[in-house]
């Protein structure tokens, strides 16, 4: 008889009509098999294998080089299930409309069974899924973001206590791709993308959007959160999280080089983008990152920004949609250097300097875990890491400052409800518009916000000690348009001032919207910051924040009575310390 996981297989290979079916196992031999028919059809570029070994380069489809939120859905019974964030389609219509585009996608190609472990696999929390691709170059990719092959199917066995997600790559005509999530039966469909979040199902599709469904049931939460450990003088680490938007810092924040070496400030780094936390046994908040390895944006990206990446992604890594040097090495816009000659761009077209970009601004480099020379030891511990704070924040080049501290752990709630960002081009779509995108999670909640929300309140309630709550803002800029703030290593200080805020040694000022430090309390010896720019990063002026309160008013509205009561309080009272009136939801 069939294991669930087999039936599964040979009823989606009826449907796909593959040519040959392979059970991916993980191992090297495996891979190597995988790499040189990829060398072959093209897909990979060998880099340099001197000073790349084992590395190659991937240009993916150009109109299929971010996720595409528009074409996303979440499919439930009810539409009131999925909430007005997320597109919904009724789960019987999605099958009917998607089924058509998987029926003998895969005729002629392999398809790939990639069983994968989400979490340490020591971990109680751990969670499998299992991926059917007819993409080798998703293959490859899995296999350095989760824990793939024998290891999880020897962990499954014969249980049916897996998350199933079927993708093909279809024409990738962006007129026929769609990723569908069916959280009431736990199952992900995609197809027509090959291109991160959309076709690696481990990463958003299951680990957010699936795993946030399962963890409201189940009382704990899927985040999209790095988790770093902030080591202290005397060699104590305090744990942190923090929700960006995509393309707004985790991974910056998270593998930074400490701008405070010299005075005992460390950062280690426990994950990059996906923090799944739980309640543990102490009653602390842990959490442990269900990925292994990183998916993180190329530009920008250097030996001053961010030196740990680039010496980890020297051997054993995959590049996609970054530019090649004639030397054969990576390249992209904000690596060391000017564009060099001989450059081609990442379509693979000789580059013409001032034209577009040479990498794509979403080109990605894909670099295990274990060549990261700065995880904490920890972060692969079972049980998790504690988390003492939790930071959110956003790209504003106005409106909010540097940092400020939510007066408990309702307003931090409020705070991370009315997040906003300027859009980035990890998704397709307009660059640079601020939009709401509350706890990073706009793309990624795969249920109603309101009731997300409401989680989020109840969590607070059954932690011992709830983390404190942070907000903020690297990308603040002056008149000159400017960014006020150096970011990066520097970012260092304002988790200082985070650590010392929670031991009660630094002082703060109140404002309408929380705790912002007191004159003195930041550690900026060495930056050069003038005075007048500290002002202004620090700076809340309750104008901006009046009319953010109303902006956020209209928000709140879309949810009607799904908007927890506590939200609509904490918006009454930004709304009188900011000493105006504006639209309250009723
Ligand atoms: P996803 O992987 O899409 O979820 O993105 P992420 O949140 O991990 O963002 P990442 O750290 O990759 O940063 C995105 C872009 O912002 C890169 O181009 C970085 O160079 C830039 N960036 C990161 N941190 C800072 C900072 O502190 N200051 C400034 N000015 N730019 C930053
Ligand atoms: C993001 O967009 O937040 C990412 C990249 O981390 S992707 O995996 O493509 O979603
Ligand atoms: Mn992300």
């Amino acid at each position: 008889m069939s294991t669930p996981v087999e039936s599964w297989v040979e009823e989606s290979a009826r449907l796909t009509k593959p040519a040959k079916i392979v059970w991916v196992d993980g191992s090297a031999d495996e891979h190597a098999r995988l790499v040189d028919g990829m060398l072959r059809d093209g897909t990979f570029i060998e880099l340099n294998p001197k000073t790349y070994p084992d590395s190659y380069l991937h240009r993916s489809s150009p109109t299929d080089v971010a996720r595409t939120e528009h074409l996303t859905y979440i499919c439930t019974r009810e539409k009131s299930e999925a909430g007005p964030t997320n597109n919904w389609m009724a789960p019987e219509q999605a099958k009917d409309m998607v089924r058509p585009l998987f029926d003998g996608a895969m005729a002629g190609r392999t398809m790939y069974v990639v069983p994968y472990i989400l979490g340490p696999v020591a971990s109680p929390y751990c969670r499998i899924g299992v991926e059917i691709t007819d993409s080798a170059y998703v293959v490859a990719s899995m296999r350095i973001m989760s824990r793939i092959g024998k290891v999880a199917l020897d962990r499954l066995g014969h249980s049916k206590n897996f998350v199933p997600g079927l993708h093909s790559l279809g024409d990738l005509d962006p007129s026929r791709r769609f990723i569908v999530h069916f959280p009431e039966e736990q199952l992900i469909w995609s197809v027509g993308s090959g291109y991160g979040g959309n076709a690696l199902l481990g990463k958003k599709c299951f680990a957010l959007r699936i795993a946030s469904w399962i963890a409201r049931q189940e009382g704990w939460m899927a985040e999209h959160m790095l988790i770093l450990g902030l080591e202290d003088p005397s060699g104590k680490i305090t744990y942190m999280s923090a929700a960006f938007p995509s393309a707004c810092g985790k991974t910056n924040l998270a593998m930074m080089v400490s701008g405070l070496e010299d005075q005992g400030y460390r950062v280690w780094t426990v994950g990059d983008d996906i923090a799944w936390m739980h309640v543990g046994s102490d009653g602390q908040l842990r959490a442990i990152n269900p990925e292994a390895g990183f998916f993180g944006v190329a530009p920008g990206t250097n030996s001053r920004t961010n030196p740990n990446v680039m010496k980890a992604l020297r051997r054993d890594t995959i590049l996609t949609n970054v530019a090649l040097t004639a030397e054969k090495e990576p390249w992209w816009e904000g690596i060391d250097g000017a564009p060099p000659t001989g450059l081609t761009n990442w379509r693979g077209e000789p580059y013409t300097f001032g034209k577009e970009p040479a990498a794509h601004p979403n080109s990605r480099y894909t670099v295990p875990a274990s060549q990261v020379t700065c995880m904490s030891k920890d972060w692969e511990s079972p049980e998790g890491v504690p988390i003492s704070a939790i930071i959110f924040g956003g790209r504003r080049a106005r409106v909010a400052p540097l940092v400020y501290q939510s007066r408990n752990w309702q307003h931090g709630v409020y705070v991370g409800a009315t997040m906003a960002s300027e859009t980035t081009a990890a998704n397709t779509g307009a660059v640079g518009v601020t939009r709401r995108d509350p706890m990073a999670m706009l793309p990624f909640c795969g249920y109603n916000m309101g009731d997300y929300f409401g989680h989020w309140l109840e969590m607070g309630r059954r932690v011992k000690h709830p983390p404190a709550i942070f907000h903020v803002n690297w990308f603040r800029r002056g008149a000159d348009g400017r960014y006020l703030w150096p970011g990066y290593g520097e970012n260092v200080r304002v988790l200082k001032w985070m650590l010392d805020r929670i031991e009660g040694r630094a002082a703060a000022d109140e404002t309408p919207i929380g705790y912002v430090p007191a004159r003195g309390s930041l550690t900026l010896d060495g930056l050069n910051l003038s005075k007048d720019t500290l002002d202004e990063l620090l700076r809340v002026d309750s104008t901006d924040w009046a009319n953010e309160a109303e902006a956020t008013g209209a928000f709140f509205a879309r949810f009607g009575d799904r908007l927890p009561e506590e939200l609509r309080q904490e918006q009454e009272s930004l709304i009188s310390r900011t000493q105006k009136t504006a639209v309250v939801p009723k």
